[in-house]
């Protein structure tokens, strides 16, 4: 048999054969997922980033396959006919047997192929496949588990799909964590031609156990994980999960420390780590997204005028704006503990006299019955105001001498004082800016209830839940997360259970230091790349090796000395920190990618494929260098008093001041482009980072 070496080195296109005679139209790839043009969570986020890189790679080969839901087809798919004669047969056959499969380009960059099936049209056959699973792996699916349910007929559409193509083209097929997985154990179980590989993104006892505030990196090699997942009614999504690991060729996990948790929870040590990129592009202009750090905060400044209105009695010049976003797992995403850290820092800014102000954002949304009243109001205080100011402003403008008993006639008097009045305000500003259908169980608002942090005229830390996500036609806070991230100063996101973790890694490549954990994937990984992380605006707390009090301790230690910044440090630190880019780009980390599915081909068929012995790609040959202008120690770069005058931050040319330091840094730094993983040409140079 021929027999084909997979070089590792070749990484900018298709594994290159030592046999060249193999047609790339031999190799097709599927990546299937629930979240295929379906946002759920974070692995929308992973497979709609990698998609370009993957679809470079592998052009007309490479399909995307997971659930239809009309509205998010209507919205981001165009529909075509498969050009893949294969693949068209295939789909055709499921069709005929009365199944609805969908099939377009996904309006995303990349264009990838994507191939969708209608669980709803095929769930007559939901018995007979639970059965047909049920003999293949013995784990049974109680009919109340709707998810579960869903996941079946995925994986049996999934599995027959690809069970109609014949020995040609070789397969590979990445499923991506348990709802995917049926279709892997079934095609293993079927004895299919096809590569597979399984990415868990969490494993589902890690993120229970986490939950119910277990010590659990203590304790990883105590449970008893048969018994807890039982206990938690979720045995059988365990049994799919840990046999979907089980029988892939190749299992990765997303960072080294699901890498040892999947150790423990699903008893397999994973193959390759896949670390999650971003789709990156640069600015031409070097200091734009300074710029749109100024404009998007000028925004947020709009609406905490309204939100706060008759109590704006604080400088906007001198409040920052910190947010923590995510699904609304309260003590898995560390919000019990930021709430805890801000408790600690409304004291000590209080105790220290400080004139900063600091209004933090909860973006987690919950189940609410609409925006609240006061909410409302304070908006449309703020709209009237500005309306009458503008038009005494439009006056002047005309040039004209203002005649004061011109510029507003008696109607705009009125208005005006009626406006003015309407600023006394009775209550203090709101903490929720929705009515919270829970609000008595809701988990943030009862601690804020027992820390007190009400929006007082006294407190210095204020605090905003918006229980939404956010976007661009909200009558509130008009903008989309990325505007928004963009306009605040520090995104603060200390899990406790965190695979991965997206927003500081989103953070990063807009320039908005951010705070992590050693819990998190992100964490550790810059932790490894990274020198003096908190240097480049990546605080990275303690909660693995520390108590809970003391994690928090040093979480408001991290807020504080951040509160204690001048604008011009501020300033310097988001341009280190915008710099670590290029670590999270997936040109750069796709390579993980490319390693899992080269292993998995020559595990699946190894009179085909040989795997060099070179083995996985190391992380290891770089590492940021602390920046050449900091001092050794982090702490003696802050000012030791909270009352430094800003004065001397005015000037807006400082932000250029750092460029030197900036194009030194740049040639001692050895960047994952310059290591020649990827040519420095291939770096686009214009547009803008989208999520
Ligand atoms: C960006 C802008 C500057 C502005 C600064 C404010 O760097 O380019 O013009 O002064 O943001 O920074 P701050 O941290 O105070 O929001
Ligand atoms: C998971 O989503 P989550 O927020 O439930 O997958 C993400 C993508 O890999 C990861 O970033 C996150 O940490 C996990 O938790």
């Amino acid at each position: 048999p021929l027999a084909r070496s997979l070089s590792m080195t070749s990484l900018n296109g298709l594994p290159q054969w030592e046999d060249e005679d193999l047609p790339v139209e031999d190799l097709l790839l599927f990546e299937v997922s629930w979240e295929v043009t379906n946002k759920v969570g974070g692995i929308y986020t992973v497979i709609q980033t990698k998609a370009k890189i993957t679809a470079d790679e592998w052009g007309e080969n490479y399909f995307l396959i997971g659930p239809y839901f009309e509205h998010n087809v209507k919205t981001q798919v165009e529909a075509c006919e498969p050009p893949n004669p294969a693949v068209k047969k295939a789909m055709d056959t499921i069709k005929g047997q009365g199944c609805q499969v969908f099939f377009g380009r996904w309006l995303i960059e990349g264009t990838p192929y994507v191939l969708l099936f209608d669980i709803g049209s095929a769930a007559w056959n939901l018995d007979r496949w639970k059965g047909e699973f049920w003999d293949a792996s013995n784990i049974g699916i109680p009919f109340h588990d709707r998810e579960a349910n869903d996941a079946v007929i995925l994986g049996s559409l999934t599995a027959w799909f690809l069970k109609e193509f014949d020995d040609k083209p070789n397969i590979i097929a990445h499923f991506h964590e348990w709802q995917a997985g049926v279709g892997l154990i079934l095609t293993r179980s079927q004895k299919l031609p096809v590569a597979t590989i399984f990415t868990t993104h969490a494993t589902l006892l890690g993120r229970y156990l986490c939950a119910a505030s277990i010590d659990f990196y203590n304790n990883l090699d105590q449970f008893d994980i048969d018994k807890e997942a039982g206990e938690r009614q979720i045995y059988h999504r365990y049994c799919m999960e840990r046999a979907s690991v089980h029988c892939a060729h190749v299992f990765t996990t997303v960072s080294q420390i699901t890498a040892i948790e999947a150790e423990h929870m699903l008893k397999r040590n994973p193959d390759v780590v896949t670390p999650n990129g971003l789709n990156i592009k640069k600015f031409s202009a070097m200091h734009e997204f300074q710029n749109l750090h100024s404009m998007y905060k000028a925004r947020i400044q709009e609406f905490i005028r309204g939100h706060f209105y008759g109590h704006l009695d604080f400088s906007l010049e001198k409040t920052l704006f910190f947010f923590i976003a995510g699904r609304y797992e309260f003590s898995n995403k560390g919000a019990d503990m930021f709430l805890e850290a801000l408790s600690r820092l409304n004291f000590l800014l209080r105790v220290h006299k400080s004139d900063v102000t600091v209004v933090v954002f909860f973006i987690m949304p919950a189940k609410t019955n609409n925006f609240n009243v006061e909410t409302l109001k304070g908006q449309a205080v703020r709209k009237q105001l500005c309306h009458l100011v503008k038009q005494a402003l439009y006056c002047l403008y005309r040039g004209e001498i203002p005649d004061l008993n011109k510029i507003l006639d008696r109607d705009d008097i009125t208005i005006m004082k009626r406006a003015i009045f309407s600023t006394q305000r009775h209550c203090l500003p709101p903490v929720t800016t929705h009515n919270m259908i829970d609000d008595g169980n809701d988990p943030i608002l009862n601690t804020i209830r027992r820390i007190g942090l009400f929006n007082n005229r006294t407190d210095r830390v204020k605090v905003i839940l918006h229980p939404e996500f956010l976007s661009s036609t909200s009558p509130l806070l008009p903008l989309d997360y990325e505007e928004f991230v963009r306009g605040c100063h520090l995104g603060v996101f200390p899990s406790y259970y965190e695979p991965w973790g997206y927003t500081p890694a989103e953070c990063t490549v807009m320039g908005i230091p951010s705070v992590t954990t050693n819990l998190s994937g992100f964490g550790c990984f810059m932790q490894e790349h990274v020198a003096d992380p908190a240097a480049y605006g990546i605080y990275i707390v303690d909660r693995r090796f520390r108590s809970p009090d003391e994690s928090c301790n040093q979480l408001t230690q991290i807020l504080y000395g951040f509160c204690q910044q001048s604008r011009r440090q501020r300033i310097i630190q988001r341009n280190r920190t915008e710099r670590l880019s290029d670590l999270l780009d997936w040109r750069y980390l796709g390579r993980y990618y490319m390693h899992a599915r080269h292993l998995a081909l020559s595990r699946a068929f190894p009179d085909k494929f040989e795997m060099e012995p070179s083995a996985p790609p190391k992380t290891e040959g770089f590492r940021y260098p602390r920046p050449s202008s900091v001092p050794p120690s982090p702490s003696v770069s802050q000012h030791s008093s909270p009352h430094h005058s800003e004065e001397e931050d005015e000037d807006e040319d400082e932000r250029y001041d750092e460029d030197e330091e900036a194009e030194r840094d740049r040639q001692n730094i050895k960047s994952p482009f310059s290591l020649g993983v990827l040519p420095q040409g291939k770096k686009q140079q214009h547009g803008e980072y989208r999520n």
